[in-house]
């Protein structure tokens, strides 16, 4: 008799004839311009075709140049509404990684000696669902829990997070948003009745006053910042951070707060415009709630006092206020120097209570936005079926768990009653022996998560790591018992969603390396494998899965289904959501919401939401006496550069030796002069560095780029209880001279390790 699972070894024989079949097939295929199961380019082979950048959330349009149906070289698209012709240099080198000599080319799997071997796919799958399902077996089906990523398109995160949680009973996803959105979800979703940023990009050169707080545009999301330069109202820029960053130095103001006093700084704006009536009554009574109990507490917070507690003279304050009041179309803006820090949702809050109670929500030039993060962030946010249920929304909401069971014809028993656990949590889950199984998918933990000492040694408790990655030499990778090699941006087919909620689209133009699929057909194979295919029958291609999406989001605030087709995205140059049935799109549409004024919430309004600040997690001591601030260190570097490191023209363009910024003072006290090597200690870790000697930073603090392995070997494990997002901008370390041959010795086993 023939079972299921050997139906499935002859289809995944299948794919792979189909994927490494003969030279004269694979050429025809290459002739087409298209390869496994996967849509044809719609223009002639030696044209161009459009796309959006796989990078930052900023979502640039590019143009593609192919030469037999496949991708020679790229630019920015110039009637583009995002980046109207621009591009940084990520954008520009995009494809170059795809052709990086570590690309995964086949599954690798460890054998007994503990050697990560290739094997071939059939083989790669049974593992997979063999020994998946024997850990769920022993220890119950929450044993073994995925973590996704915002980096891939929607169509694959609702498949992942679909095929995990009702195809293969995990309960527990989680993504590497945690470490980046989290926050901003819960305080839009507090304050607005749902998770939607509202602006438009247009608001950057629309407003009289910008106020950026704890970002680095110039550095992380260069276009936008392009944006902002074509203000024609000479604004006032206001950046609110405490290193001197290159966004900091292009502002009208500075703000240097002392770190993680953002929320004491906000409460005192408030404080000065509530106390001066420099509010709009109109606006609170027509469209928030709270507002009374709100200012009843602001009163604490006089002048005095908190500028002392954020360091600043009390004119900075007096001026920022200022600017506030009298600015016509003040928008603010935040990013992670918010969102990554042990209050980051009451911070973020903070900022929405000052949009909402001056009335700077809804138009032009307005808003409380936060600039997300990775390129799809945003649809992980709505999709990726892990802390919400698709689109939106819960899992612990029975109409909803019914909503959606009909909507993809399933039955409702599949849909798990209760939400995920935070990433940290499924981290502690497996210290405390209850995750025995990990599947990471476009995400490189053993890097970005915080605090790696314990990590790694967390990770090696697991019975099963999985890892789906582009690459098998990222620190994940390395660490998995079996690897699926997964094609990356360029290599397929979907949509993402840009920071401003536009849909762009992502084409296939190059051909993935040896057998690296999709990740789309990968978890169409585990499907497959798992026996749960069935479940899947609709979800045959992207553009099917784009379709019961668009379902999916009917009736929520997101809603979406009155787009038609990744060819009309593409031909528009993006859509935004919401764009319900029956609006049509038009041509580079510019919208933000909330202009009627009209919140998420069963009765319209914005909420105010407090609290009192609370202590730092890990402040500096006599042992530890500088305070460690992480983040982006340039705009030619990814994350933690599986990608941009592979490019020769992004390695010219930033130091590829780790370093720390120190300031003068803090250098001349421990006597240690420009570039040479120096010992960051914290009571995690020790890492040697160069010495990188700077006014960007003040004396007492020092500043780390995340792009480098040993930053977080110093961050400490703090969270934002609400949001559960890791506090990586916060921490005490010292430094300590090292001599040369020291330093050489601790880099060499640091590349070693
Ligand atoms: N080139 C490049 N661009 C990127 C990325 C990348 O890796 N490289 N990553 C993308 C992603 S996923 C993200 S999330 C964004 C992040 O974009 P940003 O948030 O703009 O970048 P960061 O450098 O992480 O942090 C911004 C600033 O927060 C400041 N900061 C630290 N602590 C505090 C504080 O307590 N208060 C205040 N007010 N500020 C503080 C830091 O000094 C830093 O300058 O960038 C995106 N764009
Ligand atoms: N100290 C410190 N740590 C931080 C931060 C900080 O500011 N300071 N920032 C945090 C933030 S905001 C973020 S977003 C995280 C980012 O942290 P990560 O998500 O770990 O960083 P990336 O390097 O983007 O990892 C993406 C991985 O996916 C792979 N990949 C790319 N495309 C695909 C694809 O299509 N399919 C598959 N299967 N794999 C693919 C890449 O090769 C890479 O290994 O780091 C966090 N860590
Ligand atoms: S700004 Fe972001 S989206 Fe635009 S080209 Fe650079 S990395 Fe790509
Ligand atoms: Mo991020």
């Amino acid at each position: 008799m023939t079972s299921k699972w050997d139906t499935l070894l002859l289809r995944a024989k299948d794919l792979m004839r189909e994927k490494s079949g003969s030279l004269t097939r694979e050429l025809e295929r290459k002739d087409a311009g298209f390869g496994l199961g996967q849509v044809p380019l719609k223009s002639a082979p030696d044209a161009t075709t459009t796309m959006v950048c796989g990078f930052c959330s900023t979502g640039c349009g590019l143009t593609v140049h192919l030469k037999e149906g496949r991708a020679v070289n790229l630019s920015p698209t110039r009637g583009y509404p995002v980046n109207l012709g621009m591009a940084c240099p990520k954008g520009w080198e995009a494809l170059t990684p795809l052709a990086a000599p570590d690309r995964a080319v086949t599954p690798l799997l460890r054998n007994a000696r503990g050697e990560l071997l290739p094997v071939e796919w059939p083989v790669a799958l049974e593992t997979f669902v063999t020994r998946v399902r024997a850990i769920q077996e022993k220890h119950g089906p929450e044993s073994v829990a995925f973590i996704s990523t915002g980096q891939i398109p929607t169509e694959e995160m609702a498949l992942l997070g679909a095929l995990a949680k009702f195809g293969m009973g995990m309960i527990h996803g989680d993504g590497n948003t945690r470490q980046c959105m989290a926050t901003s979800v819960v305080a839009y979703k507090e304050s607005f009745g749902f998770d939607a940023p509202p602006f438009t990009y247009q608001d950057f050169e629309e407003s009289d006053v910008l106020v950026f707080v704890g970002a680095n545009p110039c550095i992380a999301h260069p276009i936008m910042w392009e944006r902002v330069c074509r203000n024609k109202h000479k604004p006032e820029i206001v950046v609110i951070d405490p290193r001197r960053t290159e966004t900091a130095m292009a502002a009208t103001l500075h703000v240097p707060l002392r770190p993680k006093t953002d929320l004491v700084l906000l409460y005192g704006v408030a404080h000065l415009l509530a106390a001066r009536g420099q509010i709009d009554r109109a606006y609170i009574d027509a469209h928030t709630k709270g507002y009374d109990e709100f200012a009843a507490q602001l009163v604490t917070y006089e002048p005095a006092h908190v500028a002392e507690t954020c360091g600043i003279p009390v004119e900075t304050l007096e001026r920022l206020a200022k600017c506030i009041a009298e600015g016509k179309r003040v928008s603010f803006w935040w990013t992670m120097g918010v969102n990554q820090s042990h209050q980051g949702v009451r911070t973020a809050q903070a900022i929405i209570d000052l949009a909402l109670m001056t009335g700077n929500m809804g138009r032009p030039g307005t808003g409380a936005n936060s600039i997300t993060g990775q390129c799809n962030a945003m649809g992980s946010r709505l999709f990726s079926n892990t802390t919400n249920l698709l689109g939106g929304r819960s899992f612990t909401d029975e109409q909803d768990r019914e909503h959606v069971a009909r909507a993809l014809g399933i039955d409702v028993v599949h849909i798990p009653t209760r939400g995920s656990l935070a990433y940290d949590q499924i981290i502690e889950g497996i210290l405390k022996g209850k995750i025995k199984g990990l599947w990471v998918i476009a995400t490189n933990t053993a890097h970005s998560w915080i605090n790696q000492a314990d990590l790694f040694d967390t990770l090696k408790r697991l019975e099963f790591l999985v890892v789906q990655d582009m690459y098998a030499t990222t620190e994940t990778a390395v660490r998995a018992d079996l690897v699926l090699p997964a094609a990356g941006w360029g290599e397929k087919d979907g949509t993402f969603i840009n920071s401003e909620r536009r849909f762009g689209v992502i084409k296939k133009v190059a051909r993935a390396p040896g057998h690296a699929l999709a990740d789309f057909y990968i978890f169409k194979a585990l499907a497959e494998a798992w026996g749960c295919a069935d479940m899947f029958e609709r979800w045959s291609s992207p553009e099917a899965v784009f379709q019961i999406m668009k379902e999916l989001s009917r009736g929520q605030p997101c809603d979406f289904s009155g787009i038609e087709s990744y060819a009309q995205i593409d031909a528009l140059g993006g859509i935004q959501w919401p764009l319900p049935t029956g609006q049509t799109p038009t041509a580079s549409e510019q919208r933000r919401l909330f202009e009627d004024g009209n919140y998420f919430h069963d009765d319209g309004r914005a909420r105010f939401i407090w609290s009192e600040p609370s202590a730092l997690p890990e402040a500096t001591s006599a042992a530890y006496p500088l305070f460690l601030l992480t983040g982006r260190g340039s705009s030619a570097q990814w994350h933690t550069e599986t990608r941009t490191k592979k490019s020769d023209v992004l390695r010219k363009l930033y130091p590829n030796v780790p370093y720390v910024e120190v300031s003068p003072l803090d250098a001349k006290k421990l006597g240690l002069g420009p570039n040479e090597w120096v010992c960051v200690r914290s009571a995690r870790g020790a890492v040697v560095v160069k010495a990188f000697v700077t006014h960007v930073v003040q004396p007492g603090h020092v500043f780390m780029p995340m792009h480098y392995a040993s930053t977080n070997q110093l961050t400490f494990a703090a969270f934002d209880p609400y949001s559960r997002q890791p506090a990586y901008k916060g921490c005490a370390v010292r430094l300590e001279r090292v001599d040369e041959l020291t330093a050489r010795t601790a880099q060499a086993t640091e590349t070693r390790s």
